[in-house]
């Protein structure tokens, strides 16, 4: 695949040409390496990695010399759009932004097949995980991550029925993380607990060999309690049954991630129950890795209210630890996972982590009173969970007995824990014993087999396996003459080719955009007239995805979701002009010699003063710099004053700021300036700039202005721009 150029699209014909014969650049996970007092832009900071080659820096980046420094965890962003094909673009978004860990979740049902599934069918909820899905995934990123400058992880799941044939696949794709978890099968999807089991050493095997970090299961219990905090006690059981499997089965401690989640949200006392629970789990599994995924069980369809619980929980994890920090988008809660709040999810972890550079070395948690008390009760708690399964009969008994998720914290029991029986489930009776000349089909294999010899590959006796000779994979292409990749891009690519542009949000041209509106009006009539405003507007299928009381009779904030089917053709447009910039050195000649004066105010009743300020003032930049005369007036001034100011002066320019725009008073006062110049004879001999974070160069030239600057502008653009219309006249 040809390097990817920042300013193209990564164009989908590409991977998916010569896919069957493209094999993974490199396997197996890899971390971020640790850089300690990193210097970077103005600062020197504690937890940091490498930075990246390319990326989109946080928004506030451009006051601090648009650095963008990378944190020292791996941060994970989960894609569930349906269809691979988009999920690329996301990945590479995300990739941008930070992200290093590509989670794809399946199709709903894919755990219940008990065998692979081929080409590149569209999904529900998640792709079903194919090898052709996996391979277009992971040649994207191999050049996505060359692009970026930094190692992206890829990663699905192995459990389910089909587990150890999905981890072989895994391992020949060059997957380079996964789910795997036993104990996932048996309460979540249940399917025949000793089935799972067996299925889970060879599967765990293939991912110890192929260097597949693992994560386990036990953040479901999380998300499905009815009181996600009464669960920790079996919580630490759920991570120790799936390590100890693990290292038994002969994975090594690095590869073997507990996946966490901060239990609570508020308005419940968060950090109460989560910091000691996040530090008694890092006192008990010393030695493991911890993903901390953020806290989806109190996540309602209010995106900052989900930020906020999000941020809490990545302070949970700077002050603990955490190898990996797993984010989920913001707006799970309304069951719309759009791939821009993919970014959001991401930048809430990025931003929250450099906020919180270097944190641990100022503060120290507590040593004695709550917090540690507080530790020691969950581990007791766990330590005495532990004795009555083994008193029981163990962890199959355990499960018949429904020990798992009930909503009592142990020991108390409320008796509505998930029961699953030891001779039932999905795959029950189809554990075959093996025969003592049994031959694996590939090199990493668990228990017997005949091919195995001391200091050799076993396969070698056969010739190679696919694992180590990657030429014998059987690759399959599409199955389905209907539901397939090629079928769904025509429609794309012939509206890109024609030039069409349409708003998007999962799938490419999907049409949905989402409007936010406040309604004054008690919240069944508001949100019923909501509706019927996102209809007028032309959306098809409108739909509330979040409402937010402000007052029971005063009214409620609304967000619509719908279609807006309707493209624009891009060469129809009219863009606006781009302004050419002028070097510092040019602009600097022509005024340090001319003794140019510049008068500049916040006028009308406005006293806001750092807009003007920073176009100004030498300190920041502004434009005395090069030269210019300035005679800054202040805030609330009257426009008749500045045109004084100009006249005792003879100033070349007057500089407005406006930034209270209610009922259009920006506009106003702009118009005001214009025609007092004219009435004074003063307008051809000053050139009028308006200022403010609404302006735009089409309003101010509207009202009468020579130029109008927004958001974002500097003191160079003002300059330049005063520079260019002297030296025309
Ligand atoms: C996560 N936020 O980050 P199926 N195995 C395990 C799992 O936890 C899961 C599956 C398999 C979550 C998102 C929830 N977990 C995903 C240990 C799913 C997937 O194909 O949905 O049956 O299995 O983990």
């Amino acid at each position: 695949m040809k390097q990817l150029d920042p300013n193209r699209k990564i164009d989908i014909r590409e991977v998916l040409r010569d896919l069957d014969k493209y094999r993974p650049k490199r396997k197996g996970w890899a971390w971020r390496r640790p850089i300690e007092n990193h210097k970077v832009g103005p600062f020197v900071l504690k937890d940091t990695s490498k930075n990246l080659k390319n990326s989109v820096p946080l928004p506030s980046a451009h006051h601090f010399g648009n650095i963008d420094p990378q944190c020292d965890f791996v941060i994970t962003t989960e894609i569930a759009s349906g269809r691979f094909e988009d999920d690329i673009r996301r990945m590479r978004m995300a990739a941008w932004h930070g992200a290093d860990h590509i989670m794809v979740i399946r199709t709903m049902g894919q755990s219940h097949f008990d065998g692979l599934i081929e080409g590149t069918p569209e999904g529900v909820g998640g792709i079903p995980i194919t090898r052709k899905q996996v391979r277009a995934s992971r040649k994207a990123l191999d050049a996505i991550e060359e692009e970026v400058g930094r190692p992206i992880n890829f990663h699905s799941y192995v459990s389910g029925v089909a587990g150890p044939e999905i981890a072989v696949m895994f391992a020949e794709e060059g997957v380079n993380g996964a789910h795997q978890d036993p104990q996932y099968n048996v309460l979540y999807r249940n399917i025949n607990m000793h089935r799972s089991f067996v299925d889970a050493a060879e599967a765990k095997t293939l991912m110890a060999h192929a260097g597949i970090l693992q994560i386990d299961g036990a953040h479901n219990a999380n998300a499905t309690a009815r009181q996600a905090w009464k669960v920790m006690p079996e919580l630490f059981i759920q991570h120790a049954i799936n390590a100890a499997f693990s290292t038994a089965v002969g994975m090594p401690g690095d590869l073997i991630a507990l996946s966490t989640v901060p239990p609570t949200a508020p308005p419940a006392p968060k950090l109460w129950f989560d910091l000691p629970y996040a530090i008694a789990l890092r006192d008990l599994f010393k030695g493991y890795k911890f993903r901390a995924q953020q806290n989806t069980r109190y996540m309602e369809a209010d995106m900052t209210e989900a930020t906020i619980s999000h941020v809490l929980d990545t302070l949970i994890s700077r002050m603990t630890s955490a190898d990996i920090q797993s984010t989920i988008t913001p707006d799970e809660g309304r069951n719309v996972p759009w791939h821009y709040n993919n970014i959001l999810g991401v930048n809430t972890a990025r931003q929250t982590l450099m906020g919180l550079d270097g944190l641990m070395d100022m503060v120290e948690l507590k040593k004695e009173n709550y917090l540690p008390q507080k530790v020691r009760e969950l581990k007791e708690r766990a330590v005495l969970f532990l004795e009555e399964i083994l008193e029981g009969g163990g962890y199959f008994a355990a499960v018949k007995q429904g020990q798992f998720v009930d909503s009592g914290c142990f020991p108390e029991r409320k008796g509505d824990g998930i029961a699953r029986d030891p001779a039932g489930g999905i795959g029950v009776n189809t554990i075959v014993k093996r025969k003592p000349d049994y031959g694996a089909p590939v090199c990493s294999h668990f228990g017997n087999n005949i091919y195995a010899h001391k200091n050799k590959k076993a396969c070698q006796a056969y010739g190679g396996c696919t694992l180590c000779d990657p030429s014998k994979i059987q690759y399959i292409d599409e199955l389905d003459e209907v539901d397939n990749v090629h079928k769904r891009l025509e429609k794309p690519l012939a509206e890109k080719e024609a030039g069409w542009v349409r708003p998007e949000v999962e799938w490419s041209g999907d049409g949905i955009v989402c409007v936010t509106l406040f309604v004054p009006e008690e919240p069944r009539i508001a949100e019923a007239a909501a509706l019927k405003m996102a209809e007028k507007m032309g959306l098809k299928n409108a739909e509330v995805i979040s409402r937010r009381l402000m007052h029971p009779s005063e009214g409620s904030l609304f967000e619509v979701k719908g279609v807006l089917d309707y493209a624009v053709k891009k060469d129809e447009l009219v863009l606006p002009k781009q302004e050419e910039s002028m070097p510092d050195e040019k602009i600097d000649t022509y005024v340090r010699p001319r003794n140019i004066h510049v008068v500049g105010a916040t006028v009308g009743e406005d006293e806001h003063s750092a807009g003007m300020r920073e176009i100004l003032d030498i300190k920041h930049g502004g434009i005395e710099k090069y030269g210019f005369r300035c005679h800054y007036l202040g805030t609330s001034v009257p426009v008749s004053k500045v045109l004084d100011a100009a006249q005792e002066t003879g100033a070349k320019a007057v500089l407005i700021s406006v930034i209270i725009t209610h009922n259009d008073i920006h506009r106003i006062h702009m118009k005001r300036l214009h025609d007092l110049a004219v009435e004074r004879g003063i307008r051809d001999k000053v050139l009028l700039i308006a200022g403010g974070t609404q302006v735009t160069d089409e309003i101010a030239k509207a009202c009468g202005m020579d130029a109008g600057f927004g958001r974002g502008t500097k003191g160079r653009h003002v300059a330049a721009f005063i520079v260019k219309s002297l030296f025309k006249n």
